[in-house]
């Protein structure tokens, strides 16, 4: 299957030739038929040989441009019509040039009305004149095919060559990453909302969760139908109905897209490379009210070349383009879009969308489609993120993180130092964010205990901290810890090595020293010994024997009975 375009001048006979190749009629509109003259998008499909194709026949006046961009997004090629009568027109050539910077690779020429034209010299002249006319685009060398579809003279040679094209034709690429930017919404009788549109990118499926952007509105697929047929999924590359359920058919429009939830990072901005059409007679700048063609939409812009302050006709730049209404719009780098100017009803030029989410300041902003460059100018990127920012998945560097090299080794050396410089404890892992803990984690010489990382191997800063010593010497009344780092106190304790009762620091030697005696005064007096008396015994004040008595209540050492301390079930013997 094929999604085929036509392109070309009003009444060239792109319709006629539709309805000649497919037996339908692609003006549907009362309107179209009553006036003989396409104003919408049309659709028709066929088989030729064993290729499908699909037809989305466009209109050709200047005035329904904006319904022509709407249609040619995400088709596979064209089919180009030029009547023989009145050769190249005006929106012959802006409709190739749309083509060419939409990025559209393949196409065959319809060269029609030569029964009009008669003459076979003159024919033989109009199409010289339309290879010159496409030399040097996609479509020079493609095949020119003089049809007289009233007498159905050529139409046997068109539909081979068409066969020919549609076996030539990339199929539409399959990025596991559907879209369908909508053309047409209608409200099908008892079955709620219908949209259409040419899927690109992914397959869709019945029963699947979808969200319409900008809205973003939730839905459930109903039913999808191609070719006036029910499936039950469809891939890239076709002409999809999609039956939501959820979504009235008022709260969507012609330029919105069916997504897959959270895959995607909708922009109201984004950077892009504009190629400025060559018979432009001014240079781009920013002045100038702008609408760009993105998917099926139009929308108002306003535009900041980067690196410049203007774009010279037949140059290439790039520009950031801010939505002006703000819809959040699905994109990707490599979409593309048209950019037309309002005022002078120009079309201007279009390009390639390289950055969804530009962070570097315009003036700063080099932009391209290499996703190295998206890492390397965060640093460091979520792999979710990247992906919804380019369409690419990477393999995380460390954790769920994507670095760039010179983040990961700055993050490497600053964690590196700061190991060094953490002092007894060690590094404090609250302290440190998401990404340096993920770094920590390869670090394989370091330990971590406590909420501290250590490198591994390094002697235990904390046996021959000077407070130890001097708790050691004090034995059962020591100094208080003045001037000792609170961090490095804690840990002492945590250890074991310090005990902290009451607001007084002991040794743990003391504290075993004070359970002994305990152990000795109950010997003499199996009653049970007061405070006091334990106090005179340890030859220390009441300050430190208060707290050394109640650690060894704590302990289960002593237990108190009245104002008298007796044995506990762990009174040593
Ligand atoms: N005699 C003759 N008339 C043609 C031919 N192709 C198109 N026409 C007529 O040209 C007019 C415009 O055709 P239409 O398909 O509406 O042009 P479109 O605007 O390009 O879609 C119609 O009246 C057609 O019948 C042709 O090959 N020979
Ligand atoms: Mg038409």
């Amino acid at each position: 299957m094929r999604v085929i375009a036509t392109a070309g001048h009003v009444d060239h006979g792109k319709s006629t030739l539709v309805q000649a190749l497919t037996g339908t009629d692609p003006d549907r509109l009362i309107e179209e038929k009553r006036r003989g003259l396409t104003i919408d998008l049309g659709f028709a499909h066929t088989t030729v040989g064993t290729e499908g194709i699909s037809f989305v026949d466009v209109p050709g006046h200047v005035r329904f441009l904006r319904n022509m961009l709407a249609g040619v997004g995400g088709v596979d090629a064209c089919l180009f019509v030029v009547a023989a009568t009145e050769g190249w027109k005006p929106q012959s050539e802006e409709h190739l040039r749309i083509l060419e910077l939409l990025g559209v690779t393949n196409g065959v020429v319809a060269l029609t009305k030569v029964d009009v034209l008669g003459d076979p010299e003159l024919i033989e002249l109009a199409i010289i004149e339309v290879a010159e006319h496409v030399a040097g685009t996609f479509l020079a060398g493609a095949p020119i095919v003089p049809v007289a579809i009233p007498a159905g003279e050529g139409l046997d040679r068109l539909t081979d060559e068409l066969a020919a094209l549609a076996r030539t034709t990339p199929a539409a690429a399959d990025r596991g990453r559907a879209r369908l930017w909508v053309d047409r919404v209608f409200a099908a009788r008892g079955s709620g909302t219908v949209v259409t549109g040419t899927l690109t990118g992914g397959t869709l499926a019945t029963g699947q969760q979808v969200i319409v952007e900008p809205p973003r509105l939730p839905a459930r697929i109903r039913a999808v139908q191609t070719l006036g047929e029910t499936v039950d999924r469809i891939g890239p590359g076709h002409r999809v109905a999609l039956n939501l359920v959820g979504v009235d058919h008022h709260a969507v429009t012609r330029g919105d897209a069916v997504v897959e939830p959270d895959r995607w990072w909708p922009t109201t901005r984004f950077d892009a490379s504009l190629a400025v059409l060559g018979t432009l007679t001014h240079e781009v700048s920013r002045r100038g009210a702008y609408l760009a063609y993105i998917g099926s939409g139009e929308h108002p812009v306003r535009l900041r070349v980067l690196g410049a302050e203007a774009l010279a006709p037949g140059t290439t730049g790039t520009v950031r383009v801010h939505l002006q209404l703000k819809p959040a719009l699905p994109l990707l780098p490599g979409d593309r879009y048209i950019l037309r100017e309002s005022g002078r009803d120009e079309t201007v030029g279009g390009g390639e969308i390289l950055d969804v989410d530009p962070i570097l300041p315009a003036s700063r902003a080099r932009p391209d489609r290499r996703v190295e460059r998206v890492v390397a100018e965060r640093g460091w990127i979520d792999a979710d993120e990247l992906e919804s920012r380019t369409g690419e998945r990477r393999e995380p560097t460390v954790g769920r993180w994507i670095s760039s090299d010179d983040a990961l080794r700055k993050t490497t050396e600053s964690l590196r130092q700061r190991l060094a410089d953490a002092g007894p404890l060690g590094l404090e892992v609250g302290s440190l964010d998401e990404r340096e803990r993920a770094v920590l984690g390869t670090f394989d010489d370091v330990e971590l205990d406590g909420g501290h990382a250590r490198t591994a191997g390094a002697e235990d800063p904390l046996a021959g901290h000077p407070y130890l010593a001097a708790l050691a010497a004090g034995g059962m009344s020591p100094p208080a810890p003045n001037g000792v780092d609170r961090g490095e106190l804690r840990e002492l304790v945590r250890r074991g090595l310090v005990v902290e009762r009451d607001g007084q620091w002991f040794h743990a030697d003391a504290v075993m020293a004070a359970a002994e005696l305990a152990a000795r005064l109950l010997a003499e007096r199996p009653e049970g010994f007061t405070v006091s008396e334990f106090r005179d015994a340890a030859g220390v004040t009441r300050k430190h024997a208060v707290p050394l008595v109640s650690e060894l209540d704590a302990r289960g050492v002593t237990r108190r009975r009245g104002d008298l301390r007796v044995a506990g079930p762990r009174l040593p013997a």
